[in-house]
């Protein structure tokens, strides 16, 4: 018996040093779990998308299709150079297409991205409207669409997740405005031609709200012709040329909804036996290298910046969104504005 006791009372000895020690195991794990370590929130256990975002969010290589309106004019060279340059130094792998101005191509473009399965499109629509349709196929497919540059006029605006780019409106109201400082002490009439951008496009119809908001309290200003040159300094010159044509002497100031249509209506002016920033005010958008020589030469008088350079922000929020962070539906670029007699001392300085 007492041999049996002995081993019994072994047995269960060896037993209890083995729970006694499982059991300091286990308790030993609670004082050493890291104190900086993010406790798993409910957003993380959420479903597959979020998790599948968490992840990508990281350092995740992502695969991005990138939809151009073109390479109608040296800000729109900029932008694309720096918003493809900020995809391929993130890490990230990039699929571009330039519309060449063209609807149907960036349509194309986009269903092309959706059948290769692209993690998120970049996409500066052309024009503001008729795109519901491939974003809503977009949206089917499960790719973020991150508008740069362009709105576009949509119902529904979950069909987008940020819009990147400048306060339009803004930027003619500054070319309003300072038309009306630099004529205070004229008496009138002035009379004013207008280059609009693309037609529909979101900057030609904000750029022309938002000057003519300002230039309307005051019926001295009068904008005796307005018409498209589509952004680019061919079709700015021959527009101007044909407003030479029907009005001559009688115009006072151009507006142009871009610098590159500006510098081609210079050359229009030149032509036409006019100087270019003294005989004709000239106003621009863009605030491109083109303005800066142009004004240090005296041949223009102001340029309203329109910021290009936003690519290395655009993939920051792109890859916010990808962390799973929420993002507001409309982030303005900071613009400012440039006059002649500040061009040559700037000109060295300017990237675009
Ligand atoms: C504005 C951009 C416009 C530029 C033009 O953000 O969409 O398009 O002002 C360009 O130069 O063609």
């Amino acid at each position: 018996m007492e041999k049996l006791f002995t081993k019994k009372s072994f047995l269960i000895l060896v037993v209890g040093i083995i729970c006694m020690f499982l059991v300091a195991c286990g308790n030993s794990d609670s004082p050493s779990t890291n104190d900086s370590e993010e406790p798993a929130t409910d957003e993380t256990a959420g479903n597959g998308e979020e998790e599948a975002a968490s992840e990508e969010g990281g350092d995740e290589k992502l695969v991005i299709g990138f939809s151009q309106v073109g390479a109608e004019s040296e800000w729109r060279t900029a932008n694309t150079k720096s918003i493809q340059n900020a995809i391929t130094d993130a890490g990230h792998e990039l699929k571009f297409s330039d519309a060449q101005q063209k609807q149907e191509n960036q349509i194309k473009a986009i269903r092309s991205f959706i059948t290769q399965k692209v993690d998120a499109i970049v996409f500066s629509p052309v024009v503001e409207t008729g795109f519901e349709t491939v974003l809503q196929e977009a949206k089917d497919a499960g790719i973020p669409i991150f508008l740069a540059d362009r709105a576009v006029d949509v119902e529904d605006d979950s069909l987008w997740a940020t819009f990147l780019g400048s306060d339009f409106v803004e930027e003619g109201r500054k070319a309003g405005n300072w038309l009306v400082e630099e004529m205070k002490d004229v008496e009138g009439p002035v009379n004013i031609v207008e280059l609009q951008g693309t037609v529909g496009s979101a900057p030609a119809n904000d750029r022309k709200e938002g000057f003519e908001e300002v230039v309307s309290a005051d019926d001295k200003f009068k904008i005796i012709k307005s018409q498209t040159g589509d952004f680019t300094r061919a079709k700015g010159k021959e527009v101007m040329e044909a407003f030479l044509k029907s009005e001559g002497d009688n115009i006072d100031v151009l507006y142009a909804h871009n610098d590159d249509m500006a510098i081609g209506a210079i050359q229009a002016i030149e032509e036409y036996g006019l100087k270019p920033g003294e005989d004709i005010i000239i106003i621009g958008v863009d605030a491109v290298k083109g303005a800066f020589e142009a004004m240090a030469d005296g041949k223009m008088n102001v340029t309203i910046e329109c910021n290009p350079l936003f690519g290395p922000q655009l993939v920051d929020l792109i890859e916010a969104h990808f962390a799973g962070e929420t993002l507001d539906k409309r982030i303005a670029v900071e613009e400012s504005m440039y006059t002649m007699d500040q061009a040559e001392e700037l000109l060295p300085t300017r990237q675009y």
